[in-house]
Order: C-alpha cells, then structure tokens, then sequence
C-alpha cells in the first residue's frame, strides 16, 4: 500500500533509474550491447525490480512504469552513443502487461525514433513466465509485431522456466539468456557444463544466439568461449553501471 503509493509517485516524478550492464561478444571481443536494469531507490534503500516491477503489475502501472525505464535508457542510451559507429544493443526487459498493450509496438516506434534509435538496436527480454500467461494469443501477436519492426527478442532465465522448447517454436526468438544458475558452477560442476553446452547447441541450431549471464570469473569467461557461447553479461565483464561504458576493463576480460 505504501510502497504503492511511493512507487506511483517515483514513476510521476521520474524518480526510477536504469543502468546498464554490458555485454561481450566472446567473438572480437567488443561490448556488443547493454542489458537496462531499471533501479528505485526508496526510503534509503534500494528496491529489487524484481519487487517493484510486481507492485507496478498488481496496481495496473506496468504500462507506465515500462514506458518510464524505456524514456530514462533511451534517453541516456542515445546521448552517450551519439557520433559512435556501433554503439551496439540495447536489451530491455518486459513485464506481461506491456506486452497485452496492443499499442504497445506502436508507442515503441515512436520512441525509437524520437531519440533517433533504430529498431535494430533494440532487444526485448522476457523470461517464461510471462509467455505462460493466460493471453499468450495477444502476447505473441506482440512479439510478431515487435519482429516484423525488426526488434529482436531474448528469452531470459533459460533453462529455468516450464515448457521451453514449445516456447522457442511459438515465439519469435532470436537469442537465449543462459541462466547465472548454470554459469556459476560451470568449471566444478560436469552437469552444468553439459546443460551450457546443450543450451548452446540447441540455439546454434535453431540458428538463435546465446548469452551467458554472472559471468564472474576469467575462468568462466573462458570456459563459456570453449564451449562456442556468442556473448558474455556479468560482473567479470561489467557491472551495471548508470551510463553505457563501451571500453573493457583490462583487469578483466582483456
Ligand atoms: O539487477 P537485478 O537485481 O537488478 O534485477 C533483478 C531482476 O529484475 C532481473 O530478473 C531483471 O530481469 C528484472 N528487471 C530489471 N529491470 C527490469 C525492468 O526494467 N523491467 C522488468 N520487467 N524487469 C526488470
Ligand atoms: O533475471 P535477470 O537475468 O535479468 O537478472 C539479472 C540480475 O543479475 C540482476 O539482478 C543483475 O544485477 C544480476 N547480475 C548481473 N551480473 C551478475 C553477476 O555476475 N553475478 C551475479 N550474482 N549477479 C549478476
Ligand atoms: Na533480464
Ligand atoms: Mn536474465
């Protein structure tokens, strides 16, 4: 209720914030793009999206609060890019409610052409549960839309949820989001490695892409490389950080 209260109020006041994570192609080695993590901090304390994004949904603000982390990281996303040949991707994660919006595709053109974004540069999260949802008819009519615009859509958390492989052949996805569950044991455990090379393997040949998620350590990183992974996100390559940053940290993944 008051947690409510304030988040309507940070939402009205532009008070939610985004960061960036970035993310390596194993590759050339190059920042290939940005995952957005939408950031509230309230009473001192800093709410877990996770929390607030479910607040937001329950109240019926999800559309609002979706529009307002978009703003925020277009808005910075293209000001730090600008004059940059390849500034890379940006990847933003969806709640269900903008996707049941059927203005949805609509709003997000416009908004990637006021800031002078190109629909190329845009990826859409979204992890299986919010594709389980009641109106997954409406839901991928959306992600068709979003498609045909030539946005392109990663499931999150994979490897996590229910029903994945059904998922993948009613879905417009392009790329799998391995989840940091699976990346943290990679070197010590033989069943993780072998579900990352699975993952690996059914993307490559479905033709989709994969990203490794909590890449924490050079062992991972490379490990993860071995195993013919596309592109690495975690604190070893960069931490979110409140403004794109394109270089690589030479203590890290150099
Ligand atoms: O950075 P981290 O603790 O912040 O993120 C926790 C979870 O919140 C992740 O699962 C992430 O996908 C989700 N999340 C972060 N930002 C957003 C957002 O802008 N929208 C939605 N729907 N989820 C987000
Ligand atoms: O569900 P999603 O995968 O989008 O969540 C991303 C979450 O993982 C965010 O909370 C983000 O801050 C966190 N995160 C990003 N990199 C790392 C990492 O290397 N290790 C751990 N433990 N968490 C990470
Ligand atoms: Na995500
Ligand atoms: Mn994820």
């Amino acid at each position: 209720q008051e947690l409510g209260d304030a988040l309507r109020g940070a939402i009205s006041a532009e008070d939610i914030d985004v960061a960036f994570q970035p993310q390596l192609g194993f590759g050339d080695h190059r920042i290939v793009g940005f995952e957005v993590l939408a950031r509230w901090q309230y009473g001192g304390q800093a709410i877990s999206p996770l929390e607030f994004v479910g607040i937001a949904e329950d109240l019926g603000l999800g559309g609002v609060l979706g529009r307002a982390i978009m703003e925020r990281a277009f808005a910075t996303f293209s000001k730090a890019s600008a004059g940059r040949a390849d500034a890379g991707q940006l990847a933003i994660n969806l709640a269900t409610s903008q996707l049941k919006d059927p203005h949805f595709p609509e709003y997000v053109t416009e908004a990637l052409a006021r800031y002078g974004l190109r629909p190329k540069q845009l990826e859409f999260e979204v992890t299986e549960t919010v594709l389980l949802d009641r109106s997954a008819e409406r839901i991928a009519e959306t992600l068709g839309a979003l498609r045909q615009l030539g946005i392109s859509l990663a499931l999150d958390d994979f490897g996590t949820g229910y029903a994945s492989l059904t998922h993948l052949k009613r879905f417009p996805v392009s790329r799998l989001k391995i989840d940091q569950s699976f990346v943290r044991n990679i070197g010590q455990s033989d069943d993780d490695a072998a579900i990352v090379r699975a993952i690996i393997g059914l993307a490559h040949s479905l033709g989709m892409t994969t990203v490794a998620e909590g890449v924490e350590t050079r062992e991972q990183l490379a490990f993860l490389a071995r195993l013919g992974c596309d592109i690495g996100q975690g604190f070893f390559i960069g931490r979110p950080a409140p403004h794109p940053v394109w270089s690589v940290d030479p203590q890290g993944p150099a």
